[in-house]
């Protein structure tokens, strides 16, 4: 028996977690209470680590056409279906579906962006268009790069208002914050506030000051409405941040528009109280605006997450302590660079005319792309680590299409409701075996800090690790499919090193060096070294194999890595900064090492043309025109909206006994007003119909939603056939994409609209 410490992989909070291991098994899981960031925490879903990696429906070998087949011949098999594919039809008849746990492995942080560039396809589709592509959106445009994203600083925040979040549940999003119900309590133990605005009284609203029901979807008329007062009141005051701020004026004058009696009953909260929320806002000696899925998943998710931020600006509270603040990741760097801003549209879906945003095309085209004939349809797709069956809009339709693929290839752990449309199915092997550093989420969380885990179990022999399962696929994709995943590995790290190299004759003496980690972004590639001047060239060799006998780690990732951290903002820059962080000192430190509260990093952060932030981009205003109309728009009379619940993570945690007991949590929620109104009573059966389909499920009477909205959690539905969930398959649910409507996006980001939806219900 022994102990091990690893960071948590299954949400954002990164927690850190105290492994017991007996043998070559690990047994239990619990908080890591000296971890430097989350201090003991842990959830439910954390404390099931053994049973969700040892749970005995995980494919341990590769399906070929629903049987078990060796690696090779699983490869063979992806290279035979694919090539031909590729042959007849070039590459944009290859789809790709990255799902949400890419931003938890690190193979997902550094091969993903490799994997893309073989592919060449512009059909790249993820799980960020049913989720944050709104922030991107609007933070690229404030910002000028859409990774740039300001999370509230929580531990020293005044007032917080949070809408469309539940991170009593969720434990956060956009805002990593272990423990975050302790960091909330804290707030009110200081003597300071948090205001939830959601349609549903949620556990995360029952703790705070104040909760405000909010109509579906209108979450951009009240901050244009508190907007509106600040202005009105003369309440703005932007502090040292209005040197660095062009377009408060355009905002100004678009926000006239919107005066708190005008958005009001729309919104369903009275013009008086968001008048208050204005004056608290201003008033506060610091306050933050958080906005989250709720704000996202919404017809005007980019006009509603740009206006969390506008609030925030305005009232002088962004890049200060106790607003909210840019996190400094240790892979990143602080430099201050002039930046080409952000644009999206450089190419468009072939079918609806979607533009690219981030590289990406809205996954609620997927559909259409598959079934739409003409040169360069969609006739394969792979998928990582997703279940856009269950995750993403009208999956019925979505379930269909998948069906008539000539080839599709997954690589996931688990036969489910997506994959058991694969004809290869590739599994990598669990967290035990995998080393962790959250390349995502360390640039989202509210204090600074670092840690890397190693696998805390040997590597298992029979199965590649997920590095080498995604370099094997971009060889076979770039033409190279009997390379060993060796070649990419190296590949990868010369070009690291090029880059370091590049970054100034020594990163030691300028004290400078690259601003992403090595493959994380597509942005910051395709510097070489300036080899072209052949006096140049050998003290460049020279200066990379010194580098190169610098670099530690046992696995291509740690490599990637540790050059990194080296070069990162708290790096030892091979040397120069003696002490600083290395790959060997993370490990040296299993709870992690604290890099101290949030910093100002305005103005080095910014990368728009302008070096400012631009506050009024040109499409958001335009959107403007399209909200303020919407509010002559004829309201629906019943709308559905979702919800998390703590034991559940998206669609793939209901398999795990622990995880699923106790009570039917699959339930559709209905204020007792409405259910009077449809002769329903709760535990009845009701039929829930929207335009694109229709379902029944059991009801639960309650006056924790609001009237006028239903409530239904997603990633259910387990009841189809040939899967291996066999838990799963006990406690099936519903599917609630059956009713989200692949039709309606949020224009500027391709973001689908998952809450919101209008339905009718009625006794089934
Ligand atoms: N109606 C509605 N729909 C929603 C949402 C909502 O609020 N309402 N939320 C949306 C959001 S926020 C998200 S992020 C998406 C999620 O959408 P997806 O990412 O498509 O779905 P998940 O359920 O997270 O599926 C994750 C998959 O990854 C696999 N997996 C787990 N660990 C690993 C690993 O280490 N490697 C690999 N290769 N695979 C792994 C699991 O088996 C599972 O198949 O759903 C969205 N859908
Ligand atoms: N336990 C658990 N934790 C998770 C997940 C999970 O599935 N289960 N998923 C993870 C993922 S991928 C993500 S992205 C995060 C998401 O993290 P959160 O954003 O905190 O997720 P939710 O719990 O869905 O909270 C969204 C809230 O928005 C409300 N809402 C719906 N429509 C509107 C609206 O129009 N306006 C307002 N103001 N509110 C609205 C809903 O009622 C809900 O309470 O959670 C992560 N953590
Ligand atoms: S809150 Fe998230 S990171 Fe922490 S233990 Fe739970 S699932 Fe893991
Ligand atoms: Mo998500």
């Amino acid at each position: 028996m022994r102990t091990a410490y690893r960071t948590c992989p299954f949400c954002e909070a990164a927690c850190g977690l105290e492994l017991t291991i007996d043998g070559d098994r690990v047994t239990a899981a619990r908080g890591d209470r000296e971890h430097v960031f989350s201090h003991g925490f842990v959830c439910p879903k954390g404390a099931t680590f053994a049973q969700l990696t040892d749970d005995p429906d995980r494919l341990r070998q590769p399906l070929v056409n629903g049987r078990e087949a060796t690696w090779d011949e699983a490869f063979a098999a992806v290279r035979a279906g694919l090539r031909p594919i590729l042959e007849a039809y070039g590459p944009h008849a290859l789809a790709l579906y990255l799902g949400n746990p890419n931003t938890h492995t690190m193979s997902g942080g550094l091969y993903i962006t490799p994997l893309v560039k073989a592919l060449g396809s512009r059909n790249v589709y993820s799980a960020s268009t049913v989720d944050q592509m709104p922030k991107h959106v609007s933070c690229g445009y404030l910002f000028g790069n859409p990774l740039t994203i300001p999370v509230p600083d929580l531990d020293r925040t005044d007032f917080l208002l949070m809408l469309g979040a539940n991170p009593w549940e969720s434990n956060g999003s956009l805002a990593t914050a272990a423990d975050f119900p302790g960091r909330l309590k804290a707030i009110q133990k200081r003597g300071g506030r948090f205001v939830v605005v959601d349609p549903r009284r949620t556990v995360t609203a029952s703790h705070a000051d104040e909760h405000l029901f909010i109509r579906p979807g209108t979450d951009a008329l009240l901050l244009y409405g508190i907007v509106h007062t600040l202005f009105a009141e003369d309440l703005t005051d932007l502090g040292s941040l209005s040197a660095h701020v062009t377009g408060v004026a355009e905002v100004r004058e678009l926000a006239a528009d919107f005066a708190p009696e005008r958005v009001a009953e729309t919104c369903g909260i009275p013009a008086e109280r968001i008048r208050g929320l204005a004056r608290e806002l201003a008033a506060a000696p610091t306050a933050a605006v958080y906005g989250r899925i709720g704000t996202c998943t919404v017809e005007f998710g980019t006009v509603t997450s740009w206006l969390v931020d506008v609030v925030n600006i305005l009232t002088g509270n962004l890049d200060r302590p106790g607003g909210v603040m840019f996190p400094l990741a240790p892979h990143l760097t602080d430099e201050a660079k002039r930046g080409k801003g952000f644009r999206t549209g450089r190419w468009h879906s072939r079918v609806r005319g979607f533009g690219e945003v981030k590289g990406e095309l809205p996954v609620a085209t997927l559909a259409d792309e598959i079934e739409t004939a003409g040169d360069e349809q969609v006739r394969a797709l792979i998928t990582i680590a997703g279940n856009p069956v269950l995750s993403t809009p009208n999956s019925g339709r979505l379930d269909r299409a998948l069906a008539g693929l000539d080839f599709m290839v997954s690589v996931d752990p688990y036969l489910n409701e997506t994959t058991r449309h694969a004809d290869v199915v590739l599994p990598p092997t669990d967290a035990t075996r995998k080393g962790h550093y959250d390349f995502s989420f360390l640039a989202l969380a509210v204090r600074n800090f670092a840690a890397y885990s190693p696998p805390v179990l040997p590597p298992d022999p029979s199965t590649p690790d997920e590095c080498d399962i995604l370099a094997r696929l971009a060889l076979i994709l770039s033409g190279q499919p009997d390379a060993d995943p060796g070649l990419l590995h190296d590949h990868l790290l010369e070009q690291a090193l090029q880059r370091v190299v590049a970054a100034g004759p020594s990163p030691a003496a300028s004290g400078r060096s690259p601003a992403v980690a090595p493959g994380l972004s597509a942005a910051d590639t395709g510097s070489s070294p300036a080899a072209s001047d052949p006096e140049a060239v050998a003290p460049t060799r020279r200066r990379l194999d010194d580098l190169r006998a610098q670099v530690t780690g046992d696995h291509p990732a740690e490599r990637l890595l540790d050059v990194a951290l080296r070069t990162g903002a708290y790096g030892d820059r091979f040397g120069a900064n003696p002490g600083g962080l290395t790959l060997r000192k993370l490990i040296d430190s299993p709870h992690g090492i604290d890099l101290g509260p949030l910093q100002p990093r305005i103005p080095s952060a910014l990368r728009t043309p302008s070096g400012k932030i631009e506050l009024c981009a040109p499409p958001l205003a335009g959107e403007t025109a399209r909200l303020l109309a919407s509010l002559d728009r004829r309201r629906d009379d019943l709308v559905l909206v979702g919800r998390r619940h703590l034991r559940s993570n998206n669609s793939w945690m209901h398999n795990v006994p622990a995880l699923i007991k106790g009570r039917d949590r699959c339930t559709l929620q209905v204020n007792p007003v409405d259910a009077d109104r449809t002769a329903l009573t709760d535990g009845d059966s009701a039929q829930v119909t929207s335009r694109a389909g229709s379902l029944v499920v059991r009801v639960e009477v309650t006056d924790r939603v609001m009237p006028g909205v239903v409530s239904l959690p997603h990633g259910w539905g387990h009841d189809v056939p040939g899967t291996r969930l066999s838990v799963a398959a006990t406690n099936p649910g519903v599917n609630s994409n059956v009713l989200t409507d692949e039709l309606v996006i949020d224009p500027l980001s391709g973001n689908s609209v998952l809450n919101g939806i209008p339905v009718e219900i009625k006794p089934a």
